[in-house]
């Protein structure tokens, strides 16, 4: 299956206009593809590469030219502190990097793109399960999980889209989100080298960046709620959008008065949709059908949807009754690398993903995602972070006794990571020095917004932490 068919039919083609723009820098679908598969020769047969996903075109020539060689692609973000790519790198085995980076820690050799030169280590590599993408997602512990994702649930994902909005070859597409997630990576741009539709990234997801791209006859504009929320808060960026034929959210929930207010100012009612890592997008609005505030559609093509309460017992869709979504289609990924026993919890007996989000399903279908279930998955600005990971990290640094990590409702953000924490005796920490910490081992978008040093922790009778009461106090006090 040739998941970039639009991109290779383009590069077929006698138009050799723009297809790919990054910042100030395009690409036509012909030399995209020439540079991607001249990169392929040289990687072809080694088990799996990585890429600093920094927003440029060479990211995306890069990933163009693993899917092309079939070579598994890791893509890093950019701002990944040290630890958290020596995991991503151990963990997935990449034996090369691709692309640009600055890591002068990462001994792997490096493929330029386009460039000539030797040929990777080859061989066979089945515990990969057919894998196009590893994406990297946090869970509520540890460190962050590979997700394997083969390109048959990528192309059912973007096929069910293009279904739901009417997206095709005639759209011009723009976001600024980063390349190293589902929402910019295989929705944005392997979305649009699918449909062989024109793309243009803006680096930074700014109000004035996506206004400007009306003016080259963008149709169809992506983004996370705090773009959405800081697009509204700019009338006059907001206003230029009027005339798109679409405005898509996602990644996490659109407030209601943000989606109000995005249809006011644009005269656009925004589509949603809801998906995760592990299994694609699931559920979206249908451009032919209702867009309702606070609700997030119905199961694209090829996906079923189901919620079950805490006592087990699957529920009734009545538009009330609120459990744990799961799903299972066509969309799913291959599980997670390494880590047969959190694929295993993951997944019912009758073959189901759990998602750990709470919803609820109406009597028309309709969906609406609640909240999490567990408190120690925290989604700021639309990137999910765990709060185990952060924690961990916090607890390396000499001065800390005790930390806890919660998800504080934020007006921008969505949640802003905050930190409590109890110092040792004797050793002074500040909240500067943890704030740098988090920044530089794991990546600046998972760093913390407020640290808070506190006597001690709230515990219950049993000594556990208890992160509700936490977080509760927090936000009363912000
Ligand atoms: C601040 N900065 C620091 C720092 N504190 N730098 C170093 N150390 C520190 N301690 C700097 C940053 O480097 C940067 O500087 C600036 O502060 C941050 O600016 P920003 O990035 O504009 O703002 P921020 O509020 O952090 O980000 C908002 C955002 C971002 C919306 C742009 O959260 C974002 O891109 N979100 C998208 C996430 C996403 O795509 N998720 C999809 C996951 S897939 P400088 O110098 O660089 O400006 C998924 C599935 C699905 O969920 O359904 O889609
Ligand atoms: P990720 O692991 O980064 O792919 O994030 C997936 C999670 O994002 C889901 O489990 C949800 O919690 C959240 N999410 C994605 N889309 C939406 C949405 N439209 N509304 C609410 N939450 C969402």
């Amino acid at each position: 299956m040739e998941l970039l068919e639009g991109l290779v039919r383009r590069a077929g083609s006698s138009d050799h206009s723009a297809l790919v723009t990054v910042g100030d820098e395009s690409l036509s679908a012909e030399s995209l593809l020439s540079l991607a598969d001249a990169t392929a020769e040289r990687i072809r047969g080694a088990r799996a590469v990585a890429v600093c996903a920094t927003p440029s075109l060479n990211t995306v020539i890069s990933i163009v030219a693993a899917l092309r060689a079939g070579v598994a692609i890791v893509p890093i973000a950019h701002d990944a502190g040290r630890s958290e790519r020596d995991h991503i790198l151990n963990d997935s085995g990449a034996v090369a990097m691709l692309g640009d980076h600055s890591w002068d820690d990462v001994a792997l050799p490096v493929v330029a793109v386009g460039g000539s030169g030797g040929s990777l280590a080859t061989g066979e590599h089945a515990d990969l399960n057919n894998a196009a993408l590893i994406m990297y997602t946090s869970g509520t512990t540890g460190a962050p999980k590979g997700v394997l994702m083969p390109s048959a649930p990528i192309a059912a994902c973007l096929d069910g889209l293009a279904d739901a909005w009417q997206w095709t070859e005639e759209d011009h597409l723009v976001h600024g989100l980063p390349l190293f997630h589902v929402h910019g990576l295989v929705l944005g741009m392997l979305g649009s080298l699918r449909r062989g539709n024109r793309v243009s990234h803006t680096v930074r997801p700014t109000a004035e960046s996506y206004a400007a791209k009306m003016t080259q006859g963008a149709t169809l504009f992506f983004g996370v709620p705090t773009v959405w929320s800081r697009v509204v808060a700019d009338t006059a960026s907001a206003q230029a959008l009027q005339g798109a034929r679409a405005i898509v959210s996602g990644s996490a929930a659109l407030p209601v008065s943000v989606f109000n207010d995005l249809q006011r100012l644009t005269g656009i009612t925004p589509l949603e949709r809801y998906g995760m890592t592990e299994t694609m997008i699931t559920l979206s609005t249908r451009i032919d059908g209702e867009r309702r505030p606070g609700h997030v559609g119905l199961p694209l093509h090829g996906v079923e949807t189901r919620v079950r309460g805490d006592d087990g017992d699957l529920l009734v869709h009545d538009g009330e009754s609120i459990g744990t979504l799961e799903v299972r289609g066509t969309t799913i990924g291959a599980g997670y690398l390494n880590r047969p026993d959190a694929t295993a919890d993951s997944t019912t007996p009758d073959g189901w993903f759990v998602t750990g989000d709470s919803a609820v399903i109406g009597e028309d279908g309709m969906h609406r995602i609640v909240g999490r279930t567990s408190l120690d998955i925290i989604k700021s600005g639309g990137y999910k972070v765990g709060a185990g990971e952060v924690e961990a990290s916090i607890a390396e640094l000499p001065g800390v006794s005790e930390v806890a990590v919660v998800g504080v409702a934020d007006d921008d953000l969505g949640q802003r990571i905050e930190a409590v924490i109890v110092a040792s005796d004797g050793i002074s920490v500040s909240a500067d020095e943890v704030i740098a910490h988090v920044a530089a081992q794991l990546s600046i978008h998972k760093r913390l917004r407020n640290v808070h040093i506190v006597e001690r922790l709230p515990r219950n009778a049993l000594g556990k932490v208890q992160k509700a009461q936490i977080r509760a106090s927090l936000e009363e006090s912000s």
